[in-house]
């Protein structure tokens, strides 16, 4: 492959890097996970951006193995909603082990989601294993939890960015939503992400992150 000069995108004094990165952490600092939306719309542009952003992760051998889909139709939330409920709802009654409601029981979850429904978008991250070739060969793609998982953090942070908000859901099992969204056999959902802005009356847990000294190790 030919290789090309980098442009740097943006250039930084000392100064400025020590500056821009506390604030941008500050900023961070403030994304949380949000249950409750607004049904206020967002414009399928504001969609599209966000998900090309998304896709601009790294990935093994730049393989991409991700699709995005946006769902906005209530037709279509709905029966994810229903689905995601009727799984969700045998999880909490039997399939989660009592030390997992437990961690849960702060959080306050339960077999109903509500937000499926209300938020004005629900993207669907789909993993793709392995890419389908015109004569049945599977071609692999490589580290593919690692690059969907790093494409669903940029979207997170892209979300955060705009101000609006989103829930990274695992309803479990998922396979309805490949039959939904009538996605080939070589996608799995991943994550499932209402986005939207946040309810007026929207409240979050009381969290608390990590400390640097739980999580950073220096070796200098
Ligand atoms: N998928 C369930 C349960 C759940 C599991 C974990 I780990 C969470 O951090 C939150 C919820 C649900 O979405 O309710």
């Amino acid at each position: 492959m030919k290789h090309l000069p980098f442009n740097p995108p943006i250039t930084l004094n000392d100064d400025e890097i020590l500056k821009e990165s506390a604030s941008f952490y500050q900023w961070m600092e403030a994304r949380r996970s949000l249950r409750f939306f607004s049904s206020r719309p967002i414009e399928r542009q504001v969609i599209e951006n966000l998900i090309m952003t998304a896709s601009t992760a790294p990935s093994g051998a730049n393989k991409q193995p991700w699709t995005f889909c946006a769902v906005s139709s209530p037709i279509i939330k709905k029966r994810i909603r229903e689905a995601a409920e009727e799984e969700e709802y045998r999880s909490y009654n039997g399939r989660m082990s009592q030390e997992w409601l437990e961690d849960l029981a702060p959080f306050g979850t339960d077999w109903q989601k509500p937000f499926l429904e209300i938020a004005p978008w629900v993207i669907v991250i789909f993993r793709r294993g392995y890419e389908l070739e015109k004569n049945g060969h599977k071609h692999p793609n490589y580290y593919v939890n690692e690059s969907v998982g790093l494409a669903c953090g940029v979207l997170l942070t892209a979300i955060h960015q705009l101000g609006l908000v989103a829930l990274t859901h695992t309803p479990s099992p998922m396979d309805f939503l490949t039959k939904i969204l009538k996605r080939p056999v070589n996608e799995k959902p991943f994550l499932l992400i209402p986005v939207g802005f946040p309810a007026e009356e929207a409240t979050v847990p009381n969290i608390i992150r990590k400390s640097k000294e739980e999580v950073l190790i220096w070796f200098e």
